[in-house]
């Protein structure tokens, strides 16, 4: 370990405060640079549960992040990471998302996958994610990076959940097997205006394929996917900001829209 106990504690607080009172901080690896991959999935581990006491709320999923290129050029990195999902990000497409509860907003398309049963272990394929899934939908998800100007490395942001914070999924649930889910082409829209446009390819070649990958990702840490989970898939897009009073469409090819207002 490159950082002690009392030391990981502290950073969990600072991150687990930034969120709650809707405030940037400086990146961890300012103070501790020699953090490494490891250590930052286990300070994850340790801020999802400071976050799931506090909130009173629990967990329903998991979330990839920088599955494609468009979002790892954005941010610098290049490799996939995923953090957690809690039913208290969870909001109704009739739910504005408040403006005074963020930081420094962004929204993505995804396509989310809801499970029909667990999938764990270092060899799952692409087609056992489809089997496995029960459903899959249209989501945005609303990330806000703790750190200042949205900058971070890969350590940084897997410490910080992966910047998650809300996500949205549409009404519209498919089986996993009526569709392409190789090549549904989206238009991302705010205010009426295209913003983002965007193909599920772009997602490690194919979204179940990257949800392989994590279950293989998870299976290094003793963990797994499980029956009942939403796992969003990652961005099929750049992330656009948005503020208050934006209204944002993302439509995706044969798997319908989804929608969010921020008041
Ligand atoms: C990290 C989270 C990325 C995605 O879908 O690629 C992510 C970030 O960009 O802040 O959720
Ligand atoms: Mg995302």
């Amino acid at each position: 370990m490159t950082v002690s106990i009392d030391q990981g504690q502290e950073i969990v607080e600072y991150l687990y405060t930034a969120e709650r009172d809707a405030r940037e901080v400086i990146k961890v690896t300012d103070k501790y640079p020699e953090l490494t991959i490891e250590e930052s999935y286990k300070l994850q581990d340790k801020l999802l549960e400071r976050r799931l006491k506090e909130n009173e709320t629990k967990h329903v999923g998991v979330k990839l992040g920088l599955t494609s290129k468009a979002k790892q050029l954005m941010m610098g990195v290049d490799e996939a990471i995923y953090g957690y999902l809690h039913e208290d990000m969870l909001c109704l497409e009739w739910e504005p998302v408040k403006y005074s509860d963020l930081i420094h907003p962004k929204v993505e398309p995804e396509i989310a996958f809801l499970l029909g049963e667990d999938l764990e272990g270092g060899h799952i394929t692409a087609e056992d994610v489809i089997k496995a899934t029960k459903y899959v939908a249209p989501a945005l998800e609303v990330i806000d990076s703790r750190y200042k100007d949205f900058k971070f490395t890969l350590v940084d942001v897997i410490a910080d959940n992966c910047s998650s914070v809300k996500f949205v999924v549409g009404s519209k649930w498919l089986s996993p097997e009526s569709i392409q889910l190789d090549s549904i082409g989206m238009v991302m829209t705010k205010n009426g205006k295209v913003e983002q446009t965007g193909s599920s390819a772009a997602v490690l070649g194919h979204p179940a394929e990257a949800i392989a990958w994590s279950v293989k990702e998870l299976s290094k840490r003793g963990k797994g996917l499980k029956k009942g989970d939403i796992v969003l898939s990652g961005a099929m897009s750049e992330a656009i900001a948005f503020g208050s009073g934006d209204s944002i469409v993302a439509q995706f090819d044969g798997l319908g829209s989804v929608s969010m207002f921020c008041k």
